[in-house]
């Protein structure tokens, strides 16, 4: 996926996309799902209150019934009745005791039987029910009492604390249950709380019985975290993530897919994937690096390097080739700039170029750019055009010429000798320099016809006054040959292969190498590519 501005394939984007991908999924769904545990626990919390009050109603329920049953036995005395007292209280569910009083003064217990202990009956809340923290046969163990009275007297039947509990403690791990009656409360472990600051929490769940005066309370955390929603959202959460995961997948997979040539070309321009190798140009005579013709490489993400033939032609068609142009002149003169001193005067840094960089005026422009770089006379720019694409001579190439040769910038005809430019064509461009291609080099010493080719080139370039240099120098022979003829500058694996800028500069900073004396055989000097 490209977009004009950015492009949306670079590792760091691609995973930035496929990261959102993942996160914005599971940050909405977690969200989601956060709400709706919140829904459920605020549902959550009443329906524990009200399953929590039904059962205590039931208990309550037990011990009236036991105490409305228990009412006539108040006209007896106690020791006719507190066997039936005892038996009462063992076959009763939950009660822990049955006892009988007149006005607060209680003379008779299941427990103990006869008795003699005075209670206030004014605690009782509606007169029917009373939260205790303990007496003296219990001491810090709640019960609660609940109370019957009529004119002979009022019973009393106590339900201890661990029944209580038992449903307060029965429900979810992030509920907190607590049993209210008057003002005193009790919590899940059984503790008499007299003030009691309930947690605050939007999930309050308040049930209180029609019938009785007690009331249950339930509070869910107010911040549910992770680990409750993980707890109650399990499945959902697996499936999101799962969801999640592939949908970063497959932005992953989108934005990595192969594109169109073109696309491809015009996203390697944009994230500056062409790199200059330089190979060095020597001066015949004297066998020193004096110039350099400047080689594009594609440094692919992922395939490595490029050589150009594999996609200068689509770049031509596409009308890339000038961007891309201007892209390895920019990165030439940036780094060549800050090793000046490594450079002699009018080096020579020549580009190749392409009829279709000569359809408007941005060579120009790039190459002003590109020698405000250096001081004056410190560099000679070249364009290298191959003999096989001829120029139209319309006025806006010959325009743009002009002006490039009064800029200082020179012209070269490259591979010459493959082609058929005209003399006419030569003096029409301003043509500097004649790059003998290595096809007639080659076979200098071996073959005839070839080495007329050259012969003639040369005399050709010397009686014009036009600057000769000859590609694929790989022998001494061939270097001896071609500067006994009068070839001003010499280019080939024998002095050197295109290297990248980097070493090219590194090698310019080192002496110069010796020659090699032996006649035919071919050097590899200083080779990566
Ligand atoms: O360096 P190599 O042998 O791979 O170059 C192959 C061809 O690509 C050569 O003909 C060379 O002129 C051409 N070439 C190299 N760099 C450029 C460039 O920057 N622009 C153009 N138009 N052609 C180039
Ligand atoms: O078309 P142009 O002259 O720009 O092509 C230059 C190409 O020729 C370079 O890319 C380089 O790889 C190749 N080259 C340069 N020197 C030699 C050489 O000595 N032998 C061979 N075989 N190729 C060379
Ligand atoms: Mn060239």
């Amino acid at each position: 996926m490209t977009l004009p501005f950015l492009d949306l394939s670079r590792p760091w984007l691609r995973l930035w996309c496929a990261s959102l991908c993942l996160i914005i999924p599971l940050a909405v769904g977690i969200w989601l799902l956060q709400i709706d545990y919140q829904e459920h626990l605020q549902q959550a919390s009443l329906l524990q209150s009200k399953k929590i009050l039904g059962h205590m109603e039931e208990m309550l329920e037990q011990a009236d019934l036991t105490n409305q049953s228990t009412l006539p036995l108040l006209e007896k005395s106690c020791a006719d009745v507190v066997i039936q007292l005892s038996k009462k209280a063992a076959l009763t569910a939950f009660v822990r005791s049955i006892s009988l009083g007149h006005n607060g003064h209680f003379y008779c217990s299941s427990i103990f039987g006869k008795l003699e202990w005075n209670e206030h009956q004014e605690g009782y809340v509606q007169g029917k029910l009373l939260l205790q923290a303990g007496n003296p046969v219990s001491p810090n163990h709640p019960f609660l009492s609940i109370r019957r009275s009529n004119a002979n007297g009022e019973v009393v039947t106590v339900i201890d604390s661990d029944y209580l509990v038992y449903p307060l403690n029965n429900s979810s791990t992030v509920i907190d249950s607590w049993l209210k009656v008057g003002d005193n409360w009790l919590d899940k472990h059984g503790k008499l709380i007299q003030q009691l600051d309930l947690p605050k929490s939007p999930y309050l769940g308040i049930a209180s019985s029609p019938e009785q005066p007690i009331t249950v309370y339930s509070i869910a955390a107010s911040a549910p975290g992770l680990w409750p929603l993980w707890h109650a959202q399990r499945i959902s959460l697996l499936v999101l993530l799962c969801v999640s995961l592939i949908a970063a997948a497959g932005m992953w997979w989108i934005l990595g897919r192969p594109r169109s040539p073109i696309g491809e070309l015009a996203r390697a321009i944009r994230a500056q994937e062409f790199e200059p190798f330089l190979q060095p140009l020597i001066t015949a005579s004297t066998h020193e690096t004096r110039g350099a013709e400047v080689l594009i490489r594609w440094r692919h993400p992922t395939v490595g390097l490029i050589n150009p033939d594999l996609f200068i032609p689509q770049a031509e068609v596409s009308g890339l080739i000038m961007p891309m142009t201007e892209q390895l002149m920019r990165k030439v003169a940036q780094r060549l700039s800050q090793q000046i001193s490594l450079l002699p005067d009018d080096f020579y840094i020549s580009f190749n170029i392409s009829s279709a960089c000569c359809k408007d005026m941005s060579l120009l422009h790039a190459s002003q750019a590109f020698l405000n770089q250096f001081p004056p006379g410190k560099i000679q720019l070249s364009f290298e055009l191959t003999e096989r694409e001829t120029l139209t001579n319309d006025a806006q190439t010959l325009a743009l010429f002009q002006q490039l040769d009064q800029l200082g910038v020179k012209l070269a005809i490259d591979d010459f000798g493959t082609g058929h430019s005209s003399l006419l064509y030569l003096q029409q461009f301003q043509v500097e320099t004649l790059k003998i291609d290595q096809s007639f080099v080659r076979h200098i010493g071996t073959e005839h016809i070839s080495r007329h080719i050259v012969d003639n080139v040369i005399d050709l370039g010397l009686r014009l006054g036009i600057k000769l240099i000859a590609e694929g120098v790989e022998t001494v022979q061939h270097a001896t040959y071609l500067q006994d003829r009068g070839v001003h500058m010499l280019q080939g694996y024998l002095f050197g292969r295109p290297i990248p800028m980097e070493q090219f500069l590194r090698a310019l900073a080192e002496p110069i190498p010796e020659i090699p004396s032996t006649t035919d055989s071919i050097i590899v000097a200083k080779s990566t590519a």
